[in-house]
């Protein structure tokens, strides 16, 4: 992979976007950082991996990069659907594919030396981080999709829960039970092929949210 450093820019994405396959470009700072639909991402200078890769389009893109991205983090490190990275229970990192014809911009953005409040951020090294980033990506990307699958499982904070999802305006709750071969989570033996979702747990008579 060939990296492309930057200093300030808007959005990582945004300079991968015409560059060839097999690219990575890694900011200092975004000043227009973007997380899915539309929403923010937001790092101090210096304090975050702010990085997009230019990689081959596949379908499961979005699962083999959370799996790449917490692989990459640690064991600690677990993914909320689709692909949040979450470290006790806060938002350790984000993740946001866009496709571009045959290609895929994926930008991944983890928390090192700053996090938001009620966000988590790793104590690790930004180089050493970057370097398994791309090692684990190269894997998981050509990785057979049941064998994805299965690592998004083992790695995976949203099975088994109760969680509320929200989907092109209508919002319920169920238990998350499985991932479909598509990438699709099952709530309540409903596919959502996309969504947000909200982890619940009850502690005592008061609901949490993660
Ligand atoms: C994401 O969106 O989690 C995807 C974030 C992708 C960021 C990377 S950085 C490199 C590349 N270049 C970009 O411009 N973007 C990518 P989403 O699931 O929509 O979550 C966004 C929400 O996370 C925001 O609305 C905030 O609530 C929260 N948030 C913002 N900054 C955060 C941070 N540093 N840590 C934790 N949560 C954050």
């Amino acid at each position: 992979m060939e990296i492309v450093r930057v200093g300030s820019v808007a959005s990582t994405q945004e300079v991968a976007r015409p560059l060839p396959i097999g690219t990575a470009v890694v900011a200092e700072h975004q000043v227009a950082g973007r997380g899915r639909l539309g929403r923010r991402w937001e790092a101090p200078p210096g304090t975050a991996l702010l990085a997009s890769f230019v990689l081959p389009f596949q379908p499961l893109a979005s699962i083999a990069a959370g799996v790449a991205a917490a692989a990459a983090c640690g064991p600690a490190v677990r993914l909320k659907w689709p692909n949040d990275l979450l470290l006790e229970d806060r938002k350790l990192g984000g993740i946001l594919v866009e496709a571009a014809g045959d290609r895929a911009i994926v930008g991944i953005g983890i928390n090192l030396a700053w996090a938001p409040p009620r966000a988590a951020r790793l104590d690790a090294e930004r180089e050493g981080l970057l370097d398994r980033l791309v090692a684990a990506l190269q894997q998981w990307w050509v990785a057979p999709p049941g064998t994805l699958l299965d690592a998004w499982r083992a790695r995976s904070d949203t099975l088994g829960r109760r969680v509320r999802v929200e989907l092109a305006g209508e919002v319920f709750e169920g238990e998350a039970e499985d991932i479909a071969e598509d990438g699709a989570l099952i709530v309540g033996g409903r596919r959502m092929p996309a969504g947000d979702v909200t982890h619940l747990r009850v502690v005592g008579a008061e609901p949490t949210f993660s």
